[in-house]
């Protein structure tokens, strides 16, 4: 395991470059060169600090590392963030994300990941079981069909003419959790830094285009068939290239509810920053679920980014950590939030 001395040592001269590099990509080429046709962007590049990446809760840290690399070598966002979010899905220790993920009720492994970049093209899987990558595939479904989601079989059978291999991702540790819970089979959605995991990943390039994912196997002993906020664009991950990039974590129930990534980009897009943004939507969260027979074990937190590199994170309780990388290094961060756990 790399430390963060060599994350450093590997990323930053690289990114130095980047960045100039991205500068000049700006003036000369592309889209980018068409949304900064004059000078002053120069300057603004460089004081955004481009590239920028953030991930939700501790073991983000990980993931971040070949996410920065790409980003850090100029390449896009879009390869970043699936890269990125393999991590945690190959992972068998984390239980709420790919391989590993705790189960449903009825002992389904059901994952659930979206994708999208900086044209609105996004792709995702909802209740696809036997596959390590939904983050993969679900890019698929983005690059090579005409639709936005796939659920359950469909997106089985799409992922296996793709060329994924089904496998079994039901773990022992995680079968001997379900076991646990079985003896009593009372469904708590309790989502905390102990008991989730899972990952939103939102990242800037040195181009300046943004791009984002989300992936999970969805709170535990959900009923079979539920489709939590990650696979949802608007509620779990959002991204518009006018405005910036969202990931929300926590109950998906609550986040839908909402449309809670489409509360933040819009507060972004009226002019508010990043953080403001975030705890607005988690206000929102709160007030609407203030009677609500979820507001007891209820956690929502929330990661944003905007156009320039600006970063927010908020939650409604405290234990939410996310993990942003830049030229400064990959460092986990303690977000702002409304309650602590009672
Ligand atoms: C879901 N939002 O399926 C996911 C769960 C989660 O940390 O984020 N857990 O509701």
């Amino acid at each position: 395991m790399s430390t963060r001395r060599n994350f450093l040592k590997s990323s930053a001269a690289i990114a130095t470059a980047t960045v100039t590099a991205g500068v000049t990509t700006g003036v000369t080429t592309g889209s980018a060169a068409s949304e900064h046709s004059d000078t002053s962007h120069i300057t603004s590049l460089v004081a955004n600090k481009y590239p920028v990446l953030i991930s939700t809760w501790n073991f983000a840290i990980e993931a971040n590392k070949p996410a920065w690399k790409i980003l850090a070598q100029g390449g896009n966002a879009l390869d970043a963030v699936e890269i990125g979010v393999r991590v945690p899905e190959a992972d068998e220790n984390n239980h709420s994300v790919g391989y590993g993920g705790l189960p449903d009720r009825e002992g389904n492994v059901a994952l659930d990941a979206s994708i999208m970049d900086h044209h609105s093209n996004c792709g995702a899987v909802a209740c696809l079981q036997g596959f390590k990558h939904p983050i993969s595939v679900a890019r698929k479904v983005m690059e090579e069909t005409p639709h936005v989601m796939l659920v359950g079989k469909g997106a089985e059978k799409f992922a296996l003419s793709q060329g994924f291999k089904k496998q079994n991702l039901f773990t022992e540790k995680a079968k001997q959790k379900w076991r646990n819970w079985l003896k009593k089979s009372d469904y708590v959605p309790e989502i905390n830094v102990e008991n989730h995991d899972t990952i939103g990943m939102l990242a800037l390039d040195a181009q300046g285009n943004l791009a984002g994912a989300a992936t999970t196997s969805g709170v535990a002993w959900k009923m079979f068939g539920r489709v939590g906020d990650s696979p949802i664009i608007g509620a779990g991950l959002f991204v518009d290239k006018e405005v910036g990039a969202v990931a929300c974590t926590g109950l998906g129930e609550a986040v839908i509810r909402t449309g809670a990534s489409t509360v933040v980009m819009e507060m972004m897009r009226a002019g508010k920053s990043p953080q403001e943004a975030c705890e607005i939507a988690t206000h929102r969260i709160h007030k609407i679920h203030k009677n609500h027979r979820d507001m007891k074990h209820l956690q929502v937190a929330f990661i944003a980014l905007d156009k320039h590199g600006k970063h927010g994170a908020f939650s409604l309780r405290g234990g939410f950590e996310y993990a942003l990388a830049n030229e400064q290094g990959n460092k986990l961060h303690k977000a702002g939030h409304i309650l602590t756990w009672s």
